[in-house]
């Protein structure tokens, strides 16, 4: 089989294609990278010409592998875990599992708010806004989840379910998000964000970020 192809949008503001890149290296799973800059002027032309092309939704993440694509982040997690399940992507435990799993699904469907307010833009850094009531109270589910799950299953390892899991690679981006815009949390919850942000992986992901040439208007405005 040929290494598979994740196509990603800009590293620094599509937090999406993040977590499947994050999740293949965690798995130690080889493939190549092509990434597809979103936004700018002339975007909409490019998006159906470039992302479509690799796409069905017109959306990244998209892994490419012989002869198929997945067209959605977690479902390129869920097969990165299943092709390697030595590499510990879920919890060992039953219980643990289904829990982070409840955990990942809530991060892929919800903080609807928080991510429409607090838009990811890594290499920003920019101070708290008029959050809207469903935006506050995301953030103190956000800290919630942290700190429960960090209760029953963490260890004195900084992630939430004792070996680092896919929930960690989920919120990795909120993470960005908090530091972004001065956002503070309490004091576990902030250092487990700053942890987050620690790990090689995502701090790889950063220095790509902070070099890459293309600026989105509409989202350094917000
Ligand atoms: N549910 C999808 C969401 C993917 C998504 O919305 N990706 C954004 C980038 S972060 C995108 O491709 N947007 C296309 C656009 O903005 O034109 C997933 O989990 O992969």
């Amino acid at each position: 089989m040929n290494p598979p192809t994740l196509y990603i949008g800009n590293k620094n503001y599509s937090s999406w294609s993040m977590r499947p890149w994050l999740a293949l290296r965690m798995a130690g799973i080889a493939f190549e990278e092509v990434l597809i800059p979103l936004g700018g002027e002339g975007y909409g032309a490019r998006k159906i010409a470039a992302v479509r092309a690799v796409s069905p939704t017109g959306t990244v993440p998209a892994l490419a592998l012989d002869g198929v694509t997945l067209w959605d982040s977690l479902a390129i997690c869920e097969w990165a875990a299943e092709q390697r399940p030595e590499a510990g992507l879920w919890p060992a435990d039953a219980t643990a599992r289904a829990v982070c799993r409840a955990v990942v699904a809530e991060m892929h469907a919800g903080f609807a708010a928080l991510r429409n307010e607090a838009s990811m833009n890594v290499r920003r850094r920019t101070g708290p806004r008029a959050w809207s009531p469903a935006c506050l109270d995301d953030l103190v589910r956000l800290a919630a989840v942290w700190n429960d799950t960090r209760a029953r299953w963490g260890d004195e390892r900084p992630w939430l379910f004792g070996a680092r899991t896919l929930a960690d690679v989920f919120f990795t981006p909120v993470a960005t998000r908090l530091r972004t815009y001065g956002i503070a949390l309490d004091g576990a919850s902030m250092r487990y964000a700053e942890a987050l942000l620690a790990q090689p992986d995502f701090v790889a992901w950063e220095r790509d970020a902070l070099v890459e040439p293309w600026s989105i208007a509409q989202t350094e405005a917000l």
